[in-house]
């Protein structure tokens, strides 16, 4: 992409109505516009991370054996009272009448219309396990939106919905769910903590959030810091192993870590001092197993193997995709802007050409384009006629983790400048081995 012909709206000054850095950046990179409270489009780069973090997510779900399918927004409001939610869920709904009178809602979550199709098609434990996800916006009419995409009223989320015969394959659901999260996080360059939690409105015994950690997270968290040091790295796991799968979450739940829902002072004063951590985080994900309550009362059952009609069991399980972008930023930024982490960057690399115009800069800046393109890499080329200062401070705003500087004097000794976003550190190298490690970096990713 070409910036002269890109729509990146960058401005220039601090957007009063931003309190924390993340949603700073993002008005000021141009990635979003708010259109009423809690409420935004999303402008052309800001989809473009969007994306990524979807495709990943997908990549991950699907990994763990779950099925995309795509429920809508809006939904009627009777499937809520079968499940008694549409009274008890309260201001947060958004609740809608169509011109024949009819009740709706702006679904705020997807437990009732799952169960509604899972009961409609699904009869008999031969046709299980089974766990369908999608990514949807939502609606939550929430008191205070704030923080930019962080609390919105409509956001994007990934919700899972697993459906087992008994309860022993329902939790070996929720374990899936929370190994295929981890990695999902790490893959976005972030480190997130499975906490042991409280259900709210979704119900259930078994949750935890997932939450990562930042002066303006807006949950109070209590760990022990050893949990901060665990990775699931490139270690493979077998989803359909429940043995092995429990033990990754027994590695990730043991050490102590509650949101202050669930904190309990005692255990935690049993930690060496040390180690004892209180902080805040924001909640990027949360898994919930509980059982039956959707299924019994909306009459999901199955036929099990000994002829007997069961109620379903069930667990929901939900990833706050457009919150990520805002936790990304706020776990990987500095005083210039965003850094992005490789796997979730809008671009794998930004282009300077320091003089436009000049012959031998801009051919060799077309080259490197084609020849990034060739490779499958899309780079963001700063082809306007601006100071040189101005299209630094542009791409270190906009956060790509490298960029590529091209200029008459490097071109004079055959080379070019290859910079780290994060270190800030540049080499200079010949124009092919920036393309070849361009490559290789996100060979990987
Ligand atoms: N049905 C369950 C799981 S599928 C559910 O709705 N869970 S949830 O309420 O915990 O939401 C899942 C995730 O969505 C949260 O962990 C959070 O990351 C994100 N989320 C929730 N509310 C908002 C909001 N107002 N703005 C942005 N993201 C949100």
């Amino acid at each position: 992409m070409r910036v002269s012909r890109y729509f990146m709206p960058v401005l220039k000054e601090n957007p009063a109505e931003a309190q924390i850095v993340s949603h700073r950046y993002m008005l000021r990179a141009g990635m979003i516009k708010q259109q009423a409270a809690g409420i935004y489009s999303w402008l052309p780069l800001g989809l473009r991370v969007l994306n990524r973090i979807q495709q990943i997510v997908h990549e991950e779900q699907v990994r763990a054996g779950h099925i995309p399918l795509l429920m809508p927004t809006l939904q009627p409001a009777d499937l809520w009272r079968e499940s008694g939610r549409y009274d008890d869920y309260g201001q947060e709904m958004l609740r809608i009448k169509d011109r024949q009178d009819r009740e709706m809602l702006y679904g705020p979550t997807n437990e009732e219309m799952i169960t509604d199709i899972f009961r409609a098609h699904v009869g008999s434990y031969k046709d299980l396990p089974l766990t369908l996800y999608h990514i949807q916006w939502k609606f939550r009419d929430e008191m205070r939106p704030r923080f930019g995409v962080m609390r919105g009223r409509e956001f994007l989320m990934k919700d899972g919905y697993n459906f087992d015969v008994d309860k022993a394959a329902a939790l070996h659901a929720y374990n899936r769910h929370m190994v295929s999260y981890l990695r999902t996080y790490e893959r976005m360059g972030l480190t997130a903590i499975p906490m042991r939690a409280d259900s709210g409105p979704i119900g259930g015994e078994d949750t935890h959030e997932f939450l990562v950690l930042a002066a303006t997270g807006e949950s109070e968290v209590f760990f022990d810091s050893a949990v901060t040091d665990l990775r699931l790295g490139s270690r493979e796991v077998d989803y359909d192993n429940r043995e092995d799968v429990a033990a990754v979450c027994k590695e990730f739940t043991t050490l102590y870590a509650r949101t202050d829902e669930t904190h309990d002072q005692a255990l935690f004063d049993a930690i060496p001092e040390e180690r004892r951590k209180v902080a805040r985080g924001i909640e990027v994900g949360q898994i919930f197993y509980f059982g039956t309550k959707y299924s019994e009362s909306m009459g999901a059952t199955v036929v099990t193997a000994d002829g007997s009609k069961v109620p379903v069991e069930m667990g929901s399980h939900g990833i706050g995709v457009s919150r990520l972008l805002g936790a990304i930023i706020e776990a990987s930024h500095d005083d210039k802007g965003i850094i992005w982490p490789e796997g979730v960057t809008p671009f794998p690399v930004g282009i300077v050409n320091l003089k436009q115009g000049d012959a031998a800069a801009d051919a060799a800046c077309e080259g490197l384009y084609k020849a990034l393109k060739a490779k499958s890499l899309e780079a963001l080329y700063d082809d306007r006629e601006e100071r040189a200062g101005a299209k630094f401070a542009t791409m270190d705003l906009i956060g790509l983790p490298w960029r590529i500087t091209v200029g008459p004097r490097g071109l004079a000794n055959g080379v070019v400048e290859l910079t780290s976003r994060r270190t800030g550190v540049s080499e200079e190298m010949a124009p092919e081995a920036a393309v070849a490690r361009i490559a290789e970096i996100y060979a990987g990713i």
